[in-house]
C-alpha cells in the first residue's frame, strides 16, 4: 500500500508526539486544542476501509471520515478524476459564465433526487448548502407574492452545520449559546429523542409519530401566512444519531401541505446512500420541496455541496426579464471543475459498484452487530438505521461527554477503530464499501472498549 513511512519522516514524527511548538497555529475546528495537541491522533494516508496513522497503525474507519467517505478512500477513479480535472480546467467561473461540467453533474444528480426535485444549486458544504436552501424559501415565497412569510423554523437538537442560517434554526445549544442573537423570527420543534419509550429499538421507534403535531402548534401561535419553511434531517446525526418515529416524517410533510410551508429535508449525512437509497426522502418516502447535501457528493475528496430543489420552486423564479438575475446568490466555487470531477466520478462509482443498496443489503447484520452490545457496561441505548449506528453510553457524575471521549480515544489509541463522540453517543457510518467482516470487526473493537472503560 503507498503509506508514506512515517517512521523515517522526522516532520511527521514531531507532529505525532506532540511538539506544540509545530501544532499551535492551526486553530483546530470543533476540538478540543489543547488536549488534542498533547497527544495528537494524526491521520496520514487511507485507503479502502483503512486510515493509515502517522505511527504507522492501519486504523478501521467506522465513521467514512466525517460521515462522507461513502465509497471508500482513494478510490482510483476518483483520485484519476481529479487528477485530470486540475490539468484540464483548473478553475472556471459560473457567474454569467460556464463550463459544462456543472451541467452534465446536475443531470446526473436530477436523474437520482426524488421527482419533482430536478433542479440543482452548487455550494462547497454543507453549511452552505443549509443557507441557500433557508434563502431560497425565504425568495421563493417573496417571488410569489407571499414575501410575509419570513419565519423559519427548525427543531431542537438539530444540526445544520456552522452559518447564522444553520446556527438559526439549528438546535444544539453549545453550537448557538456563543454567538449573539442569530436570525430573528425562528422556532423549533421539539426533537423526537426519548429514550423511556424507544430505547433499543431496532431501526424506526414506534413512539413519538404525535410529535409532529409540534408544527400545528407553531402554526397556531404564529399562523401559518407568516412561516416560510422548516427544515429537518430526516436522521439527526451530530446530535447522536436520534431517528424519525414511524410515521413522524409523513405528518410533518402533511401538516406543511395543509399550510403552504416549505419542508427542506437536511440531507447531508443522510444523502448518496446512507440509508439504503440515494436520499432518505426515497427510503422513508416522504419527498420535501427543497434537499441540502454535500459529503458523500464527492465522497469528501473535494468539498462540494448541492441544493434540490422542486420544480415548483425553480420556476417560481424563472419570470420578469429574460436579462434579470433571478436569484441573487452564489458562491466564487459553484460547480468547481475539481469538484464536480470529483462528484461525476463518485456518481460513477455508487453505480458501479451497487452502493446506494448495500445499506439495504447489510442494515440487518449490522442491526444484529450493533444491538449485540445491549448489556454492556453502561449502555443506555442503541439506535441504527441503514449503515447508521449509535450506541449511548450513561454520563460520568463529573460531567457529560467524559465517557463518550474516553471510549473514542481508547478505540484510536488501543484498537486501531476510528469511531465519532458526540456527548456520550459513540455514532458510527462506516463507508458503505464494508462486508460483514468489518463490521463484525467494528463492533468487537468497540465491545472491548467499553468493556474496559469504567
Ligand atoms: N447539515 C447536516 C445535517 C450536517 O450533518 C452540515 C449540515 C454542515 O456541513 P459542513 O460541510 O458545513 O460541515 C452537517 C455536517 C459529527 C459531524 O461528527 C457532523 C457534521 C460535520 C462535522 C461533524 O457529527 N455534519
Amino acid at each position: 500500500m503507498p503509506f508514506p513511512d512515517a517512521a523515517s519522516d522526522p516532520d511527521l514524527q514531531a507532529l505525532a508526539t506532540g511538539h506544540p511548538e509545530r501544532t499551535d497555529a492551526f486553530w483546530m475546528p470543533f476540538t478540543a486544542n489543547r488536549q488534542f495537541k498533547k497527544t495528537p491522533r494524526l491521520l496520514a494516508s487511507a485507503e479502502g476501509m483503512y486510515y493509515r496513522s502517522v505511527d504507522g497503525r492501519e486504523i478501521l474507519d467506522g465513521t467514512g471520515g466525517l460521515w462522507c467517505v461513502n465509497a471508500g478512500h482513494a478510490n482510483p477513479r476518483i483520485v484519476q478524476a481529479i487528477q485530470q480535472q486540475a490539468a484540464t480546467l483548473d478553475f472556471a467561473p459560473t457567474f454569467q459564465m460556464g463550463h459544462p461540467l456543472p451541467f452534465i453533474l446536475a443531470e446526473r444528480l436530477a436523474a437520482i433526487a426524488p421527482d419533482p426535485l430536478k433542479h440543482v444549486f452548487f455550494t462547497n458544504s454543507g453549511s452552505e448548502s443549509v443557507d441557500t436552501a433557508l434563502k431560497i424559501a425565504l425568495a421563493y415565497h417573496r417571488a410569489r407574492g407571499e414575501g410575509q412569510r419570513t419565519r423559519l423554523i427548525g427543531r431542537e437538537k438539530g444540526y445544520h452545520g456552522v452559518g447564522f442560517g444553520g446556527i438559526s434554526v439549528g438546535g444544539m445549544v453549545n453550537n448557538r449559546k456563543f454567538f449573539g442573537a442569530m436570525l430573528p423570527g425562528v422556532d423549533h420543534l421539539r426533537h423526537t429523542l426519548d429514550l423511556q419509550r424507544n430505547a433499543f429499538s431496532r431501526g424506526l421507534p414506534q413512539h413519538g409519530a404525535e410529535l409532529a403535531e409540534d408544527l400545528e402548534r407553531l402554526v397556531q401561535l404564529h399562523d401559518a401566512s407568516t412561516i416560510a419553511a422548516v427544515i429537518i434531517e430526516p436522521i439527526s446525526g451530530s446530535a447522536g444519531v436520534v431517528l424519525p418515529p414511524e410515521g413522524y416524517l409523513k405528518r410533518i410533510r402533511e401538516i406543511c401541505d395543509k399550510h403552504g410551508i416549505l419542508l427542506i429535508f437536511d440531507e447531508v449525512i443522510t444523502g448518496f446512500g446512507r440509508v439504503g437509497k440515494a436520499f432518505a426522502a426515497q427510503r422513508f418516502g416522504v419527498t420535501p420541496d427543497l434537499i441540502s447535501t454535500a459529503k458523500g457528493l464527492t465522497n469528501g475528496a473535494v468539498p462540494m455541496g448541492a441544493v434540490f430543489a422542486s420544480k415548483a420552486i425553480h420556476d417560481a423564479f424563472m419570470h420578469g426579464p429574460e436579462g434579470a438575475i433571478e436569484l441573487f446568490h452564489g458562491y466564487t466555487y459553484s460547480g468547481h471543475p475539481l469538484a464536480c470531477a470529483a462528484a461525476l466520478a463518485t456518481l460513477d462509482v455508487y453505480e458501479s459498484e451497487g452502493l446506494f443498496e448495500k445499506a439495504i443489503e447489510l442494515g440487518p447484520y449490522w442491526e444484529q452487530a450493533i444491538h449485540s452490545l445491549k448489556g454492556l457496561p453502561n449502555v443506555v441505548d442503541i439506535r441504527n438505521f441503514g449503515l447508521v449506528g449509535a450506541v449511548e453510553l450513561a454520563a460520568r457524575p463529573e460531567g457529560v461527554g467524559q465517557r463518550g471521549y474516553e471510549v473514542f480515544n481508547r478505540c484510536y489509541f488501543e484498537q486501531n477503530l476510528m469511531v465519532r463522540c458526540t456527548g456520550d453517543v459513540i455514532a458510527m457510518s462506516p463507508p458503505l464499501i464494508l462486508n460483514k467482516e468489518h463490521i463484525d470487526r467494528i463492533f468487537d473493537r468497540l465491545a472491548a472498549t467499553i468493556r474496559a472503560t469504567a
